[in-house]
């Protein structure tokens, strides 16, 4: 049975109070709610979109999360999870973060994608995606885990919109026919030095995979992939821990250049 409306806003309050006051808390099913659902935790998620909102912040676009399929056999599940960008957590490409607006921050790259036309599941397959994809762009998430030692489990991660902090995206460029995302090649280097690569297989076998979920996942709420909203398909490699002073840059392979930010203390 889900947690009623209550719970759900309670479970939101003490989410949000960490978000906003920058700091850390155990994670919900360590006392709280230990039998806190996949099914319970987007509820709880989907409460604090609704706030931000109200708030007057708008959705950027949204962010699919652990999509390695390393990660997914980790955690013992089958699908990977999703969560919004907001535009108040946007960071113009190769301007500054200011570290002290989090708690923990991490970087991670990511191949983004936009779409011409929305894409509405159930029932969507890799060729739907492919055709309504309209560009592609890199990007790099800041991902803050509200929890303790970035220690949670799915449905924690859930509520917490999938640990969103911020997010720079690169130029747009329209997916050319022949190109394969799946063979991007993605370098990640703070201050010169190489931290990480990757490539577009990396996220669930195809970057695009990754969208094939999200449509998938959202149709269960009643809600479709909407055009225009640019998407973060997942990280390309592991996330590198932030430092006051990094430069921080992702290059990608075909034509997409480079995205980059430079942290702040
Ligand atoms: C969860 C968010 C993961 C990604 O791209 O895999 C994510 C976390 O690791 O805190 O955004
Ligand atoms: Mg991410």
């Amino acid at each position: 049975m889900a947690i009623d409306d209550r719970q759900v806003q309670k479970l939101a309050d003490i989410v949000q109070d960490a978000q906003q006051g920058r700091y850390e808390i155990d994670k919900l099913t360590k006392a709280l709610c230990p039998q806190l659902t996949i099914a319970d935790a987007y509820l709880v998620q989907q409460e604090l979109v609704r706030r931000r909102v109200a708030a007057g912040d708008a959705v950027a676009g949204p962010k699919m999360g652990l999509t390695s399929l390393a990660k997914l056999r980790q955690m013992h599940v089958e699908d990977p999870v999703y969560g919004f960008v907001f535009r108040s957590m946007l960071v113009e490409n190769g301007g500054r973060l200011r570290l002290s607006r989090y708690i923990h921050p991490k970087a991670e790259p990511e191949i983004g994608l936009v779409l011409a036309q929305d894409l509405q599941g159930p029932g969507v397959g890799i060729t739907e995606v492919l055709q309504k994809v309209e560009s592609v762009f890199p990007a790099i998430e800041i991902i803050d885990s509200r929890y303790k030692n970035f220690d949670f489990t799915l449905p924690d991660v859930i509520a917490d919109n999938t640990s969103a902090a911020a997010a720079v995206y690169g130029p747009r460029i329209p997916l050319k026919a022949g190109m394969d995302l799946a063979a991007v090649e993605v370098t990640f280097a703070v201050n010169g030095r190489k931290k990480a690569a990757g490539n577009g297989a990396a996220v669930l076998g195809h970057p695009a995979s990754s969208v094939v979920r999200l449509a998938n996942m959202l149709a269960a709420k009643g809600q479709k992939v909407p055009a225009g909203q640019p998407i973060l398909t997942g990280a390309v490699t592991a996330a590198v821990m932030l430092a006051a002073g990094d430069v921080v840059q992702a290059e990608f392979s075909h034509d997409l250049g480079r995205v980059g930010f430079t942290a702040d203390g």
